[in-house]
């Protein structure tokens, strides 16, 4: 583990002026000027990284930064604490995805049972027509034990113990599906909907197939989380994006976004402070799956949709138990585990997102 206090000063956690110009520094077009005219080539890399240190046009060299492989090295770690996000290549195999993509099928399917909000099927549809209904099914782990078991993956505990805590817990999953012409997600920092008392939440981002600008990757605003600032959030109005609002207000602009194209089975890890988002899958066909689960470290509680004391008032005390420990031990173990939250759907641009009463297992 890397020292945190150490690390957290030199990062300028403090306010604005501390804030470094960090980022990417485009002497050309922006990542994000090139993508609006779509002119931002597929990641060629791809195809050509093998050993290449040449600069392409936009100056930033085959291989983007911020792409490792396991086992995890410091070099890793050090990207993550100043960027807030890093990506792992081949954290789940050939082998792990396309069981992922069957399990995603069934859930929608209904072969592992009750998802609040899926639309009833009349039994003849095709998979890519079952696929398409949904874009986005919240905790699946709930009813898949393939999903469940993903939680704790050896990808996951490896990089977690390393840049969160030895001691890790997860609280949520979500399967996105997003077929083509369906939104992405606008500008947000998941902290705003799932705070930690130590800003240690990390959402970890398996790509079920390869995530493309054309498709809706993910963009990142690179260290954008070291601030520790919450932005405000407001309907965005934008019909790029979902139910989601929309963070407003903060220091840098859509130019200074980079996009995380991956290959199906890379997971990028990013932190709950990270401004992120992606934008619709504009690709003619398919789909741009991913499976997101969202960890923190075990010392923190976890002030968020508190089945028990949500009315009481007692806010310093708030602790969603619907957790499960990957790695390490859990402080409050002898508080017990709940399952009070049923896996459900999210539904386009109507809300859904953050509504509590929505969420709740009996819906
Ligand atoms: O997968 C996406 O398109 C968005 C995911 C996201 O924003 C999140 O998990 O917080």
């Amino acid at each position: 583990m890397m020292d945190l206090e150490a690390h957290d000063s030199e990062a300028g956690y403090v306010g604005d002026e501390t804030l470094d110009d960090g980022g990417p520094c485009f002497t050309s077009d922006s990542m994000n000027a090139l993508a609006e005219r779509r002119e931002l080539p597929a990641w060629r890399s791809w195809d050509l990284l093998a050993g290449s240190s040449e600069l392409d046009e936009f100056g930033i060299g085959w291989r983007p930064a911020g792409y490792f492989e396991l086992p995890m090295t410091e070099e890793a770690s050090v990207f993550y604490r100043e960027n807030g996000y890093l990506v792992i290549e081949n954290g789940f195999s050939v082998s792990e995805i396309d069981q992922l993509r069957d399990e995603a099928l069934a859930i929608c399917r209904g072969e592992r049972g009750k998802v609040g909000g899926m639309p009833e099927l009349r039994g003849d549809e095709s998979d890519e027509e079952v696929l398409r209904q949904v874009l986005c099914i919240h905790f699946p782990h709930i009813i898949s034990p393939l999903i469940d078991g993903c939680l704790g993956h050896q990808a996951f505990v490896d990089v977690l113990t390393e840049v969160v805590s030895p001691n890790v817990k997860c609280m949520q999953s979500m399967l996105f599906i997003k077929a083509s012409g369906k939104p992405g997600q606008a500008w947000h920092q998941d902290e705003v909907y799932i705070p930690t008392r130590d800003r240690s939440l990390v959402g970890g981002w398996i790509a079920m197939d390869d995530a493309t600008v054309e498709n809706g990757c993910l963009w990142v605003i690179p260290g954008s989380h070291r601030r520790g600032v919450m932005y405000f959030q407001e309907w965005h109005g934008d019909d790029r994006f979902d139910c989601s609002h929309e963070a407003t207000r903060f220091p840098w602009s859509n130019d200074d976004a980079v996009p995380v194209e991956v290959k199906a089975g890379s997971i990028v890890f990013f932190n709950g402070y990270l401004l992120h988002r992606s934008l619709p899958n504009y690709a003619q066909s398919g789909f741009r799956r991913s499976l997101v689960n969202h960890y923190m470290s075990a010392e923190s509680l976890l002030p968020w949709y508190d089945g028990v004391n949500a009315q009481s008032g007692n806010f310093a005390t708030l602790d969603n138990r619907n957790v499960k420990l990957i790695a390490g031990v859990d402080p409050y173990a002898y508080r017990g585990y709940s399952d009070h939250v049923g896996t459900h759907v999210r539904p386009d641009g109507k809300g859904g997102c953050g509504n509590f009463e929505y969420n709740k297992k009996s819906h």
